[in-house]
């Protein structure tokens, strides 16, 4: 199993989210920077295009992370870290240069730059931090929203479903692609590490349910995030070299009568309490679509 790979007298004693940071309450960005300085430690350089990390990391004078970063135009993340990428390399840096993008900053507006690196097999490791919406601005949709959400742009709820943008980078042929939970620290860690391994353009896709934006409360951040590994509503799985593999507890899931009801997970939030019995039923389709792909997926390969 992935979680028992690593020990936890491997972690740096290094704090690298700072007291006084920026954030909300409960904000599941601040979770997955600090599993990112546990992974990586000092060799971490990050690449920040705008949105709620950005503001997190560096607002003066409540800058609160604690790993080099650059600030960057949304549309121009995986771009600008594939030229520091290479600088860093021509001059004998060892280090890991990271983007840390939102669901808009990466799904939507900066979908060509993550598509021209992962074609161009740019040595970075890319991170989408999906809180699906765009938060920062108060809590517009993405093309990473669920269908039904409520957000400031959809009062009836989302017409559309989510893109799927961890297959949509596979398609790049690239070594490395993975999903993963700020529900699962242990799986993140270990996926960021393996990551940092392998040389090329590798994509993980962290899963970040934002009490804000998803209206719950602040203290069930990490319940929710479990919730959707644990309903199937999202699914933990890395493609290596183009090879798919289901990552614990998603791999025990894949028979539907395995899995916590999804109505326990959107009950908790808000943004579905206007949830129509039809849409509903279309949420329920497109995470049935979801497993069935992954089904597809490893059948094709003789792993089922
Ligand atoms: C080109 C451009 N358009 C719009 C904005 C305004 N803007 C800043 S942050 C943000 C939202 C970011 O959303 P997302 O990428 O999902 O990250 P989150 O804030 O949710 O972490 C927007 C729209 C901008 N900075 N640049
Ligand atoms: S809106 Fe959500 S993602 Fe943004 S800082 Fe607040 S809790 Fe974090």
């Amino acid at each position: 199993m992935i979680e028992m790979a690593l020990n936890i007298k491997s972690l740096p004693k290094k704090k690298y989210v700072m007291p006084g940071h920026a954030a909300c309450p409960g904000c599941p960005e601040t979770i997955g920077f600090r599993h990112l300085g546990m992974a990586l430690g000092d060799k971490a350089v990050t690449v920040i295009p705008a949105g709620c990390s950005a503001v997190i990391q560096g607002l003066w004078p409540k800058q609160g992370w604690g790993l080099p970063a650059l600030n960057i135009v949304f549309a121009a993340g995986a771009a600008t870290a594939s030229g520091l990428a290479r600088a860093l390399e021509r001059r004998g840096v060892d280090a890991h240069v990271v983007v840390w993008a939102g669901d808009g900053g990466t799904a939507d507006i900066g979908l060509q730059s993550l598509s021209g690196a992962a074609e161009r097999g740019e040595n970075i490791i890319y991170v989408c931090v999906d809180n699906e919406a765009y938060m920062n601005t108060g809590i517009q949709r993405s093309s990473l929203t669920p269908h039904g959400a409520w957000t400031t742009t959809t009062h009836r709820g989302n017409p559309g479903t989510k893109k799927p943008i961890p297959q949509i980078v596979a398609a790049h042929r690239v070594p490395y692609v993975a999903t993963a939970s700020i529900g699962y620290p242990w799986d993140f860690i270990a996926k960021l590490r393996k990551a940092a391994k392998i040389r090329g353009f590798k994509y993980i896709h962290l899963h970040a349910p934002c009490p804000v934006g998803w209206r719950f409360d602040a203290g069930l951040t990490g319940k929710i995030a479990k919730l959707a590994v644990e309903t199937g509503a999202w699914i933990l799985y890395e493609y290596e070299n183009g090879k798919l593999k289901l990552n614990p507890p998603s791999n025990r899931l894949l028979d539907p009568s395995k899995r916590k009801p999804i109505e326990e997970y959107i009950k908790l939030q808000g943004r579905f309490r206007n949830i129509s019995p039809e849409s509903l039923e279309v949420l329920k389709r497109d995470i049935d679509r979801n497993w069935e792909e992954i089904r597809t997926a490893l059948r094709a390969q003789g792993d089922l």
